[in-house]
């Protein structure tokens, strides 16, 4: 423990949407001294890390921003149907600039490690820059897709050309100008990335080891029409965001796949794919529940990426999926398949031939030598968990986060783990986090915890923690609400974890919906915080009512999930 330190209430860790807010409600609603420490050298948060090139947000920008302020949301016009990674930093700096931010977050500080002390009940944290800080509070806005995932495959040191993993792209300019370049991985970043470097490569080799799906994003400059109709609609969309199951701002379908003849079906999918967008697949109700209602979606999207790809073969190596429409976090592209007719483009099917290794100028195959003079890793992160681990974080008896989530991770609500008090993590694992619209899920998790501190202090309570009991039933029903779904039938999923060698196979959101998840966040406050101990310096007593007033069987039946 060392002598000097800064001392402050609440310390924030990360300068994205989630920290941003969380600076905003306890500095400036509860006047609490508080700090935002943040490793990038800017805001913006995973918008900081992923400038990849045709990085974009998918879902629609104006539902992809705070709501908590009608003056924000008014003040600021987006100019595309979904944003990318510049202007959303944009935003960001208008909001931090509106709310005077800036001087509250220190930047190019890398927390390494966050210590509790139990004789003061205080965080203490180190960065990577050997300063040290204590805080009553300690807040995690570290993102749930923020630590880049780069496969081991043997050789890459030996790589003497360019390489980059999407989730740490250069901020300065990366030309792929008569390059030959190849990209590992065909997630929602490797469709994106595959069409603009297709623009200028001399050759783009796509390594591809699971298919996946995409529909159109079909993207746009918004017009002044649209930017006012936003503006005025404003309490209307909140209303949409905030009661969706998954924060998005249309609803769902209450129809049926098979209350539809066939003809109406194709219609309806049609229609769906003409709009483009993430809500291709709130068609039907049933779409991501019902594997027979699915096969109708998924066979209706492997149709158009036959008749979108010329050469028979890549067409089936691209539509040949094997799992649910939505199993997985579906992409939205621009021009994804349509680049597989360019002569300068070729698609490299892992299912008939693996990578072996990475040479000195290219990758090794099972069957062939392809020369490279760069490789992008789309590889994905170590997603929800993986930044936690980053930092050594220990709790009361100085018993390690890692230790206690080695099994998967195990929170109440996905905002407070047993043993860690006044530790709250923003859109931690088992909440919606990431089968959410962001925002929407940030914002209500900023404004629980502020009620929290807010109670802890009017009652002179110094420390808050999930019971054990609390978070066993939470992740019992975290993992009951992602068996409702289609969702745990992909094995290769990264909500389960399976793309990180050596990581527990858990479904780690919370997939019942955010509005009914929201309502029980709710429950838990009126019910005098159940589930959660509040402990005072002069008195040891737990919160009144534990978790048996608490009732999840509210939250047994899920039929519409939160994705
Ligand atoms: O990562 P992914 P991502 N050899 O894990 C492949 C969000 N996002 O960065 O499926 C060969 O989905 C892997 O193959 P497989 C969004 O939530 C949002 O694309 O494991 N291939 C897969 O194809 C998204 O879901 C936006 O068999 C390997 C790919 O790499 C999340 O980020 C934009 C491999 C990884 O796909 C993650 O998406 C972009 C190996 N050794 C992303 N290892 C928005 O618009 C991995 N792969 C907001």
């Amino acid at each position: 423990m060392s002598e000097q330190h800064n001392s402050v209430d609440a310390i924030i860790i990360g300068a994205g949407f989630s920290g941003l807010y969380q600076l905003h409600t306890l500095r400036d609603q509860l006047n609490l001294s508080t700090m935002v420490l943040e490793a990038g050298t800017d805001l913006g948060g995973t918008w900081f890390w992923n400038r990849y090139p045709g990085a974009r947000c998918d879902s629609e920008s104006y539902s992809y921003c705070y709501m908590f302020s009608e003056e924000i949301y008014k003040e600021w016009s987006w100019s595309e149907r979904y944003p990318g990674p510049q202007e959303i930093r944009n935003y960001l700096d208008f909001v931090a600039q509106k709310l005077e931010l800036r001087s509250h977050i220190k930047f190019n500080t890398l927390v390494t490690s966050a210590h509790f002390i139990e004789e003061t009940n205080q965080w203490e944290l180190t960065t990577k820059n050997g300063e040290i800080y204590r805080a009553t509070y300690l807040i995690t806005g570290i993102g749930c897709i923020s630590s880049a995932n780069i496969p081991n495959i043997p050789g890459l040191k030996n790589f003497k050309g360019e390489w980059y993993h999407t989730g740490n792209w250069p901020h300065e300019q990366v030309s792929f100008e008569n390059k030959r370049i190849g990209q590992i991985g065909t997630g929602s970043t490797g469709i994106q990335a595959a069409p603009v470097i297709a623009e200028t490569a001399g050759h783009l080799h796509v390594f591809q080891r699971t298919p996946n799906y995409s529909v159109p994003a079909r993207n746009a400059p918004l017009t002044d029409d649209w930017k006012e109709h936003v503006h005025k609609n404003f309490k209307e969309i909140k209303q949409v965001v905030q009661s969706t199951p998954n924060g998005f701002p249309y609803r769902i379908s209450t129809t049926k796949v098979f209350e539809q003849s066939e003809n109406e079906r194709q219609t309806a999918y049609e229609k769906a794919w003409q709009k483009g967008g993430l809500q291709f697949r709130a068609t039907y109700q049933d779409i991501t529940t019902n594997k027979k209602a699915n096969d109708t979606a998924a066979e209706f999207l492997k149709n158009k990426i036959r008749t979108v790809v010329r050469d028979k073969e890549t067409a089936e190596s691209l539509a040949t999926i094997d799992y649910p429409y939505a199993g997985k976090r579906p992409p939205i592209d621009t021009n994804y398949f349509e680049t597989f007719n360019k002569d300068n483009v070729s698609l490299i099917n892992l299912k008939k031939e693996s990578i072996v290794k990475i040479t000195e100028n290219g990758i090794q195959t099972t069957e062939r030598h392809i020369p490279l003079d760069m490789i992008i890793f789309a590889t994905g992160f170590d997603a929800i968990t993986g930044k936690f681990f980053e930092m050594d974080i220990q709790g009361r008896n100085g018993i390690s986060l890692k230790e206690t989530w080695k099994e998967g991770p195990k929170t109440y609500l996905g905002l407070q783990t047993p043993g860690f008090p006044n530790l709250f993590t923003i859109t931690g694992p088992g909440s919606p986090s990431v089968l959410c619209n962001m925002p929407v899920a940030i914002e209500q998790h900023v404004e629980w915890i502020t009620h929290c501190i807010e109670h802890m202090r009017n009652n002179k309570i110094d420390t808050c923690e999930a019971s054990q009991e609390a978070a066993d039933k939470w992740v019992e029903h975290v993992n009951e609400a992602a068996n409702a779904t289609l969702l745990v039938t992909v094995p290769h999923s990264w909500y389960l974890g399976a793309n990180v060698v050596g990581k527990p196979r858990i479904f780690m959101p919370y997939a019942g919906g955010m509005d009914r998840y929201r309502a029980l966040c709710e429950d838990a406050v009126k019910n005098h915080y159940a589930g959660f101990i509040m402990n005072s310096k002069n008195s040891t007593n737990h919160s009144k009512n534990n978790l048996t007033n608490h009732n999840f069987d509210a939250a047994k039946k899920i039929t519409t999930p939160g994705i």
